[in-house]
C-alpha cells in the first residue's frame, strides 16, 4: 500500500471510530485544514515532475475527496443518531388527556341583552346603539328637560371639564339610553324631510349616573325601547310590555299593572309593576299577585313619547305618535338568574363569572325558551 492510500486509510478509521462533532472537527483540521497531512501533500504536487505529477496527483486528490465524503457522510450520520436519540425519549404520549384551557363565559348583562334582542326582533323591532359620550341636547334638551328643569339634578350627571373660556355646555357621560332614540327619530326626519316614518326599536347600552352603593353602580345598563307610528296609544304600549315581560320570565301567568306617573319626555307618563307570588318559599316572578304572600313589583318607566320629544326631533306630533319605555338591564338580570348584589357584577372576579355565566354556545332563542 502506498504512502497515501495507508493515510487515506487511517482518516477513514478514525472517522468511521468518531463519536462526537468535536472529535469529527478535530480529524477535519488535522487532514484537511490548512495545515493539514493531505493538504501538504497536495502542496507536494507543484515540485513534482509532470511524469509524477500525472500519478500522484489522482492518489493525492483521490484521498482527499475520499476522506471529505467520509467526514461529511459521518456527520450526517451522527445528527440522524441524536434526532432519533430525542424522537425516542421525546415520545408524545397522544393518549395523554389534554391539560384544561381556562374557558370564558357570556356574563349575565350580555346574556340578558341577547334576550332582549331575541324577543323584540321576534315583534319586529331592531336594535339602535349610539355614543355614551353625549351632549346635553341629545341626552336633555330634546327629551324636553330644559337647563332650569328640576329633572336634571334627578340624574347625578357625570359632566366633562370645559375648556377655559368656553361658551360650550360640557359633554357627559348619557344618564339613559334615551339619546339613542333622540338621535334615530333625527336621522328619520332629515332622511325623509320631515314627512317620517315608522320606527321600532331597542336601544340596549352602558349608561351613567354618580351614584354607588348596594343596589346603585355608577355605569349600569339600561334598554329602551321606542315605537312611532300612526295611531300609537297606551294599548299597544302595554301589549307589547305584557308579551315582553312574559317571553323574559318565561311563564304565561304574569300580570303587569300601571300606575300614573311623571317623565318630563312622556304624556302620559306610567310605571310597570309585575306582579310575583312565593313557590316553594322562593319570590318568584308570575303566579297569583293577589294572593297572601303575593304582590307587586316596580321594573319599567314608560309612558306616550311627549308631543314637544317628536317635534324636537323634526317630526310632526299631529301626524306620528308613539310610546317609550326605560328599564334597568342589570335589575332584570339579577331577578331572572337570582343574583343578590349588584356590585358584584362588575368587580370582575372570575369566580363570580364562572358561577353566573353562560356557555358561549347558549344562544338565546325563542324556540328553546331565551333563558336556556
Ligand atoms: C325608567 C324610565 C323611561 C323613556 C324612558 C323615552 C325615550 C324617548 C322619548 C320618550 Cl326618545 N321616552 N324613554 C320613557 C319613559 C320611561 O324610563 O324608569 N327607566 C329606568
Amino acid at each position: 500500500m502506498s504512502d497515501i492510500e495507508a493515510i487515506k486509510h487511517k482518516y477513514l478509521d478514525e472517522i468511521a471510530a468518531v463519536s462526537t462533532g468535536d472529535a469529527l472537527e478535530a480529524i477535519r483540521v488535522a487532514a484537511l485544514g490548512k495545515k493539514g497531512e493531505i493538504s501538504l501533500l497536495l502542496k507536494t504536487l507543484g515540485k513534482m515532475t509532470p511524469e509524477e505529477r500525472q500519478t500522484e496527483g489522482p492518489k493525492i486528490n483521490g484521498a482527499r475527496q475520499a476522506v471529505a465524503d467520509a467526514i461529511a457522510a459521518r456527520k450526517e450520520a451522527m445528527e440522524s443518531e441524536a434526532l432519533n436519540a430525542r424522537l425516542a425519549t421525546e415520545k408524545l404520549d397522544m393518549t395523554l388527556p389534554p391539560p384544561s384551557a381556562p374557558k370564558g363565559s357570556i356574563h349575565p348583562v350580555s346574556q340578558v341583552m341577547d334576550e332582549l334582542a331575541e324577543i323584540f326582533a321576534d315583534l319586529g323591532f331592531s336594535v339602535a346603539t349610539g355614543p355614551e359620550i353625549e351632549d346635553d341636547w341629545h341626552n336633555f334638551t330634546a327629551l324636553n328637560i330644559p337647563e332650569t328643569h328640576p329633572a336634571r339634578a334627578m340624574h347625578d350627571t357625570f359632566y366633562f371639564p370645559v375648556p377655559e373660556g368656553s361658551e360650550e355646555l360640557p359633554k357627559l357621560l348619557r344618564t339613559h339610553t334615551s339619546p339613542v332614540q333622540i338621535r334615530t327619530m333625527v336621522d328619520v326626519a332629515k332622511k325623509t324631510g320631515g314627512s317620517g316614518e315608522p320606527i321600532y326599536l331597542i336601544a340596549p347600552g352602558r349608561t351613567y349616573r354618580s351614584d354607588s352603593d348596594a343596589t346603585h353602580t355608577p355605569m349600569f345598563h339600561q334598554v329602551e325601547g321606542l315605537v312611532i307610528d300612526k295611531g300609537i296609544h297606551m294599548g299597544h304600549l302595554k301589549w307589547t310590555l305584557e308579551t315582553f315581560v312574559r317571553a323574559f320570565f318565561e311563564r304565561d301567568d304574569i300580570e303587569l299593572r300601571l300606575r300614573p306617573s311623571y317623565f318630563p319626555f312622556t304624556e302620559p307618563s306610567a310605571e310597570v309593576d309585575v306582579g310575583f307570588s312565593v313557590e316553594n318559599g322562593r319570590r318568584i316572578i308570575g303566579g297569583d299577585a293577589r294572593s297572601n304572600e303575593g304582590g307587586w313589583m316596580e321594573i319599567l318607566g314608560s309612558g306616550m313619547v311627549h308631543p314637544n320629544v317628536i317635534r324636537n326631533c323634526g317630526l310632526d306630533p299631529d301626524v306620528w305618535q308613539g310610546f317609550a319605555f326605560g328599564c334597568g338591564i342589570d335589575r332584570l338580570a339579577m331577578l331572572k338568574y337570582g343574583m343578590d348584589d349588584l356590585r358584584a357584577f362588575f368587580d370582575g372576579d372570575l369566580r363570580w363569572a364562572e358561577h353566573y355565566g353562560f356557555g358561549a354556545l347558549d344562544v338565546p332563542t325563542l324556540s328553546g325558551g331565551v333563558g336556556a
